[in-house]
């Protein structure tokens, strides 16, 4: 493998506030308030960003933002070798286990300030083949079932192509039932339960197959392979699973287990792109459909898995979703719907870059650490 490298100078460690929109529930808890870290690889020729996607709180997984700035200053940026190419800092940063959402952080920092001095895209480095990708859009668990089907209609007139809403014991036959009702079954819609269920509700779960939706996304907990495999059997909605799957290895296991039949990737849960690719790569070869994730991403993070989303395994819509389902301002130029559809960046890297003087407003701390 040729890994022709570029000599990095050192890292910026940047904390952002983004306020959401509108507050984001899930069955692990509510969000109103990103608090994003963002890194900025600066080298000779070319400065390179990469968003973490770990939240406050380790809810989701257990990765949390300021976790993850601990073990980028202490141990993943040291590790980095002195000039390392687009390969070489999955390599180097193998040895030490776990924080995967760091580890993507940096190799897409590393990855863009590569790309950039060599004039190359992610999306074509990574072999996309769309120009577009269909958003579908990520619905949080409201109030009440006016509420969500006010919400749902909003969407829909934005024109996104997919609705997917978050479920939990008490929040689930009803408002999958209402949102049929009211939108109809050519409605392409779906679940995600992050983990809330255990394989005893499979009987209660199997109430949703009436209603035809794409997937049920990781309805039992992360570590529970086996048990998706037991419901998978006993269900016909198709288990998707999200938290699961950290690595290519778990996901060979998963299809090899029977306990998904679709997988969402999201790049910062499986320690970068070039992992995400590997992902996608077997899971085509196996016939599972993929789709991409997001973790309420800024404009940063929103241009690389739109990258990633054009690779002709993404055949289902992601969770890649016009800036404004999240911000008032993006960090960057917003992206836009157009016909149901994000535009693949196509400039050097990731494509897009921050808008310094935006950055600096919701900027809370920064930090350099030099190499
Ligand atoms: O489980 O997919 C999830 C957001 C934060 C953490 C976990 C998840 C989500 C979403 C939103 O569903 C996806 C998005 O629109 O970015
Ligand atoms: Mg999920």
């Amino acid at each position: 493998m040729t890994d022709t490298g570029i000599k990095i100078t050192g890292v910026e460690l940047r904390r952002i506030a983004m306020p959401l929109v509108a507050p984001f529930r899930t069955s692990f808890g509510t969000e109103t308030r990103r608090d994003v870290l963002l890194l900025r690889v600066v080298t000779p020729d070319a400065e390179g960003w990469g968003e973490c996607v770990a939240m406050t709180q380790p809810l989701y997984s257990s990765e949390y933002a300021e976790g993850a700035a601990d073990v980028l200053r202490r141990f993943l940026i040291p590790a980095l070798p002195s000039h390392p190419g687009p390969y070489a800092v999955n390599e180097a940063l193998r040895p030490i286990k776990g924080h995967r959402m760091a580890k993507a952080a940096l190799e897409t920092a590393v990855l863009d300030a590569h790309l950039r001095a060599t004039g190359q895209s992610l999306a074509g480095f990574l072999g996309a083949t769309r120009s577009r990708v269909a958003a579908g859009v990520s619905v949080g668990i409201m109030n009440s079932v006016p509420e969500l089907l006010d919400a749902v209609a909003g969407y829909l007139d934005e024109g996104y192509v997919r609705v997917k809403l978050k479920i939990q014991p008490g929040w689930d036959l009803e408002p999958v039932r209402a949102v049929r009702e009211r939108f109809g079954p050519e409605l392409p819609l779906q679940v995600d339960a992050n983990a809330a269920y255990t394989l005893a509700d499979a009987p209660h779960l199997a109430r949703l197959d009436e209603f035809g939706l794409l997937l049920i996304e990781q309805p039992l907990a992360d570590d529970d392979m086996v048990q998706h495999a037991r419901l998978a059997a006993a269900i016909s909605t198709p288990v998707c699973l999200d938290e699961s799957i950290e690595s290519a290895e778990h996901a060979a296991a998963a299809i090899s287990l029977g306990a998904c039949s679709v997988v969402n990737i999201k790049p910062g849960r499986v320690g970068g792109y070039l992992e995400a690719r590997r992902i996608h790569d077997l899971c085509r070869a196996h016939g599972v459909a993929v789709w991409c994730g997001g973790m309420l991403e800024t404009g940063i993070g929103r241009a690389a898995n739109v990258a990633l989303a054009a690779l002709p395994g993404f055949t289902l819509p992601g969770d890649t979703s016009g800036s404004r389902r999240y911000y008032r301002t993006d960090i960057t130029p917003p992206f836009e719907l157009e016909d149901g559809h994000l535009t693949v960046p196509t400039g050097p890297g990731i494509g897009v870059e921050p808008i310094p003087s935006l950055l600096d407003e919701v900027t809370v701390a920064t930090e350099w650490i030099p190499l």
